[in-house]
C-alpha cells in the first residue's frame, strides 16, 4: 500500500545531482513504478493489466464480482494462409506502368485493385474469469495497484472491518497465473469462480479444478469491414484450441464444485492457480489437424506450479522479472507531484502541472508492457500488445506493417529489452517465407515482400480482399523492406555477428533483392518504384483527381534507401557479396532523389502535389529521419529543415501512434522542447471509450496508461517510451551523442543502464542540461566517440570493461 504523505517527503529529499543512481530511483520508486486507484475498473481502459509474455490478463479489481480478461499472444482467428491465393496478380504489372507513364492516375489506381488477396486474421479473446465473492455491505479504503518493479497486482478492501487482500502475478519462469486471496478474519473468505467467453468451449469441474476446453474461429472479417453476414466462423474441426484450468488451493473451509463452478467456503486464505495453453504449432501448421496438446501441455503447468508454495513461484518470478526491469532506471530531478490516483494524475497533468514522475512511470510501464508482451517465439506483440477482450477487435489486433508492427519495438533495443526483440525478428523469418511467394506472384520479383497487415500465419499478401480495399493503405509493399531494419538494428546494438551472419544477412540480402528488381526507370533514367503509393495517404493531381497510384513515391524509396544501406554494410562487416553489393551501390546512386516541396517541405510524391489531407497521421515519407538514419541535421541539414517544415505543416495535432512517432522525429530535429510538448500531448487524459472511439478526438492516455490512438492501441506506449531515449543518447556506430534533444523542464536528473549502438551501456547524470558524470559499460568492447555540444572524447573499451567519469 502506498502511503502518500511518507513517499512526499522521502522524494523532496532526493537532490537530483546524486550520482548514486540506483539509490536514488528506490527513493522515488512509489510514484515513479505504481499505478494506483481508489475504486475498481468499470471499462476494459482502466483495468491493471500483467502479463508473461505469452498469458494476458486485465484485471478489473471489483469488489462483489472481480473480472479478469484472459489472453494467450498465441490465440488468433484462422489457420495456415495460402500465399499462392492470387497466383497470377503480377501479369497485371504491364498495364499499370503503362498507365503511369501515361499519368493516368485513375486508370492506375483502379488496375492496382487486381492486386490484392485477403485481409489478415485476428487476434482473439481467450475469456473472462469470474471471482464472485459474497460481500453483503459496502467496502471501505478501497486501494488496487500495480507494481511496475514487481509485475504484482494488488486489491484490498475492508468490509465490515475485515481486510480483504487480492495479489496477481504472472510468472513467465512457471507458465502459469497465480491469485492468492486472504482476509483478515478466519473462515470469511467465501467465493465462487466463474468463466466464460465469446469462443466456443465447454465447462467442467474436476476436483480442485475448473476446466475450459475451447477453440476460436476458423474466421473473422476485419472489424473496420462493419456489418456483413457471418463476419466470425467457427468450425468444431477447424482453428486453434486452448485449454484454460483454474485450480484452487486452500489452507482452510471447504470447496464445492459445480458443474461450471468452484466455490470455496469459509476459508481464510487461498489460491488459485491458472494454466493456459493453446494448439497452435507455428505459422505453417494446422492447429486443429497438427498442433501442439494444449491438454498435456497446460495440465503440466498447472501441476509444476501448483506443487510450489506461493512464496517460491513469487521469487522466482520478481527474479526472473527485475532481471529485465531493472536495468534502466531513470531520474528527472524533484517532483512536487502529490500522489493522486492514476486517472487523477493524468488529469491534473493535462492541466499542465508538473509531475517528472508521471513522465517517468509511462517510459518505464513502456517498458513493463514490452516485457509483459513480447516473450513467445515468433510471436510478437501485436496492436494491443496481448491484452484484447473483442472478437472483432480494431484493425483484427493485428500486425499492422506501415507503422504499427515496427513502432512496437522501437524501445526493445535502446531501452535494453533486446530479448524482447526476439518474437519479432523470429516472425520476420517467417514471413519471409511467405513473402517470398508474395514476392513472386503479386509483383513478379524475387526476395521477399510484405505488405499493410500480417498476423500469426505471418501472411504477406496485400490485402483488401481482392479489389475491395482502399488503394491508398491496402496495395502498399513495403512491409519487408521496413521490417528488414529490425535486424540491422538488433545488429548494431548486439553486435552479435553469429546473428548478422547466420539470420540476418540472407534475410536482409532476401528483401534488398526484392527492392532491387521493383525498381524501374522513370523518363529521366532514375529508378523508381511502379507503382508505389505513400501508407494511408493521397494526392491531388494538378487537373483535381486525388489518388493513390503513383511512381517513385517518396516512402519508398526512403526505406528502399535504408535497406541498401543497411545490406551494404552487413555484407561489408561479413566480407560477404561483394558483386551483390556492388549492384546495390549502383542502384543508390540512381535512385530519385529525395526533392523539396515548394512550401519548403519535403515533398511526398514525386511531383510537387497537394495532399488531400495535409494533415493526415501518416509521415512515412520522413522514415529516412527516423526510424531510419540518412537524414540529420549534420548530415543532411537542407533534408532536416525540409522534415521540420512537413512536421509543422502537419501540426501536432494526431493520434497516438503518431504522435509517439514525432516524438522520435522531433528528437532526431534536436528539438527536446517541441519533443517534450508532444510527449505531454501523448500523456493527455482521455476517457474510455470502447471501440467506439473516434480518432478525430486526437490521441492520448486512458486511465491505466494504455495509449489512446483512439481506440487502445499499445503502439504510442512503446514509440513514447523510445523517445523518451531518444531524447537522452542517440547513437550510431560510431558514436554516442549525450542528451542530444534534453528539453529544458528535464534540466536535472539522471539515467542509467540505457543501450547505445555498438553494445554500450550509458549512465548520465546531469545538471542544468550539462553532463556532469558519465559511466560507459561495454558489453562486447569496442570503440565509440561520446558528444556533448562541442566536446567530445573518444573512447576504446574492453569487453566487460566500465568507465566512470566526470564531464
Ligand atoms: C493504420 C493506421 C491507423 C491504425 C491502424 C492499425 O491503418 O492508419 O491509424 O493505426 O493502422
Amino acid at each position: 500500500m502506498i502511503k502518500p504523505f511518507a513517499y512526499l517527503l522521502k522524494t523532496a529529499s532526493v537532490l537530483p545531482v546524486l550520482f548514486s543512481l540506483v539509490s536514488v530511483n528506490l527513493l522515488s520508486s512509489q510514484s515513479a513504478h505504481t499505478l494506483w486507484f481508489d475504486r475498481p475498473a468499470e471499462h476494459f481502459e482502466e483495468t491493471l493489466v500483467l502479463g508473461n509474455g505469452k498469458a494476458g490478463a486485465s484485471i478489473f479489481g471489483g469488489v462483489a464480482t472481480d473480472s479478469i480478461y484472459l489472453n494467450d499472444a498465441t490465440l488468433w482467428s484462422g489457420e495456415p494462409v495460402d500465399p499462392y491465393m492470387n497466383p497470377e496478380a503480377y501479369k497485371n504489372l504491364p498495364a499499370i506502368r503503362e498507365a503511369l507513364k501515361n499519368e493516368n492516375y485513375k486508370l492506375a489506381d483502379s488496375l492496382q485493385s487486381k492486386l490484392q488477396g485477403s485481409f489478415s486474421q485476428s487476434y482473439m479473446p481467450l475469456g473472462t474469469v469470474y471471482l464472485n465473492f459474497e460481500h453483503k455491505n459496502q467496502p471501505q479504503s478501497y486501494h488496487r495497484q500495480l507494481e511496475l518493479e514487481k509485475a504484482l497486482s494488488t486489491v484490498t478492501y475492508k468490509v465490515d472491518g475485515i481486510t480483504f487482500t487480492r495479489e496477481y502475478f504472472i510468472s513467465h519462469t512457471d507458465q502459469a497465473m497465480v491469485i492468492r486471496l486472504k482476509s483478515s478474519k478466519k473462515a470469511t473468505l467465501n467465493f465462487n469462480i466463474g468463466f466464460n467467453s465469446l469462443l466456443k468451449y465447454e465447462l467442467a469441474t474436476n476436483g480442485p479444478t475448473l476446466e475450459v476446453n475451447g477453440y476460436a474461429p476458423y474466421h473473422v472479417e476485419p472489424s473496420y469491414r462493419g456489418k456483413m453476414p457471418n463476419p466470425v466462423q467457427f468450425d468444431p474441426n477447424r482453428g486453434t484450441r486452448f485449454t484454460t484450468l483454474f485450480k484452487i488451493k486452500h489452507t482452510d473451509g471447504k470447496l464445492v464444485g459445480t458443474d461450471h463452478t468452484l466455490a470455496l467456503k469459509d476459508a481464510t486464505e487461498a489460491i488459485i492457480y491458472v494454466s493456459i495453453a493453446t494448439s497452435f504449432n507455428g505459422f505453417d501448421k494446422n492447429p486443429a489437424t497438427e498442433g501442439l496438446d494444449h491438454k498435456a501441455m497446460a495440465s503440466s503447468q498447472l501441476s509444476k506450479a501448483s506443487s510450489k508454495p506461493f512464496d517460491t513461484l513469487f521469487e522466482a518470478h520478481l527474479k526472473d522479472h527485475q532481471k529485465y526491469f531493472n536495468r534502466v532506471h531513470l531520474n528527472l530531478g524533484k517532483t512536487t507531484a502529490e500522489d493522486l490516483p492514476t486517472d487523477e494524475r493524468l488529469k491534473r497533468y493535462a492541466k499542465g502541472e508538473e509531475d517528472k514522475n508521471l513522465e517517468v512511470l509511462y517510459f518505464q510501464y513502456g517498458r513493463y508492457l514490452l516485457i509483459s508482451s513480447s516473450r513467445t517465439p515468433n510471436v510478437p506483440a501485436n496492436l494491443q500488445g496481448i491484452w484484447n477482450p473483442y472478437i472483432r477487435p480494431p484493425w483484427s489486433s493485428n500486425y499492422t506493417l506501415n507503422i504499427n508492427a515496427e513502432e512496437n519495438y522501437w524501445l526493445a533495443e535502446n531501452a535494453n529489452l533486446s530479448e524482447m526483440h526476439q518474437p519479432m525478428l523470429g516472425f520476420i523469418e517467417n514471413i519471409a517465407q511467405t513473402g517470398k511467394i508474395t514476392a513472386k506472384t503479386f509483383y513478379g520479383a524475387g526476395g521477399w515482400a510484405a505488405c499493410h497487415n500480417s498476423d500469426i500465419w505471418a501472411m504477406s499478401n496485400p490485402v483488401g480482399d481482392f479489389g475491395q480495399g482502399g488503394i491508398n493503405w491496402a496495395n502498399w509493399n513495403m512491409g519487408g523492406t521496413w521490417l528488414s531494419s529490425h535486424l540491422w538494428e538488433h545488429y548494431t546494438f548486439s553486435q552479435d555477428s553469429d546473428f548478422l551472419k547466420n539470420r540476418a544477412y540472407p534475410l536482409l540480402k532476401g528483401a534488398a533483392e526484392f527492392c532491387l528488381e521493383w525498381l524501374v526507370e522513370d523518363k529521366d533514367g532514375n529508378l523508381v518504384t511502379s507503382p508505389g503509393t505513400s501508407p494511408e495517404n493521397k494526392f491531388i493531381t494538378p487537373d483535381g483527381y486525388q489518388g493513390a497510384t503513383l511512381y517513385g513515391s517518396t516512402s519508398d524509396l526512403a526505406m528502399i534507401r535504408e535497406c541498401f544501406q543497411q545490406t551494404i554494410a552487413a555484407s561489408e562487416i561479413l566480407k560477404t557479396d561483394a558483386a551483390f553489393r556492388t549492384q546495390l551501390e549502383k542502384a543508390l546512386a540512381k535512385l530519385y532523389p529525395y526533392q523539396v516541396g515548394k512550401k519548403g517541405n519535403l515533398q511526398e510524391w514525386y511531383h510537387d502535389w497537394e495532399d488531400v489531407d495535409p494533415k493526415h497521421r501518416h509521415q512515412s515519407h520522413l522514415y529516412g529521419l527516423y526510424p531510419g538514419h540518412h537524414i540529420s541535421p549534420e548530415k543532411t541539414p537542407e533534408l532536416a529543415d525540409a522534415t521540420r517544415t512537413t512536421l509543422n505543416i502537419k501540426g501536432d495535432e494526431t493520434t497516438g501512434w503518431s504522435k509517439g512517432w514525432r516524438i522520435n522525429l522531433w528528437a532526431r530535429l534536436l528539438d527536446g522542447n517541441r519533443a517534450y510538448k508532444q510527449y505531454r500531448e501523448l500523456l493527455r487524459y482521455v476517457a474510455p471509450d470502447g471501440v467506439r472511439a473516434s480518432y478525430e478526438k486526437g490521441g492520448g492516455t486512458y486511465p491505466n496508461l494504455f495509449d489512446a490512438h483512439p481506440p487502445f492501441q499499445i503502439d504510442g506506449n512503446f514509440g513514447g517510451a523510445a523517445a523518451v531515449v531518444e531524447m537522452l543518447v542517440q547513437s550510431s556506430l560510431q558514436e554516442i551523442r549525450l542528451l542530444p534533444a534534453l528539453p529544458d523542464v528535464w534540466a536535472n536528473g539522471s539515467v542509467e543502464g540505457l543501450k547505445a549502438r555498438g553494445n554500450f551501456e550509458v549512465a548520465i547524470t546531469w545538471n542544468n542540461k550539462v553532463p556532469t558524470k558519465v559511466k560507459i559499460h561495454s558489453v562486447t568492447g569496442g570503440s565509440t566517440v561520446l558528444k556533448h555540444g562541442t566536446k567530445q572524447k573518444e573512447l576504446t573499451l574492453k569487453p566487460n570493461e566500465t568507465v566512470e567519469f566526470n564531464w
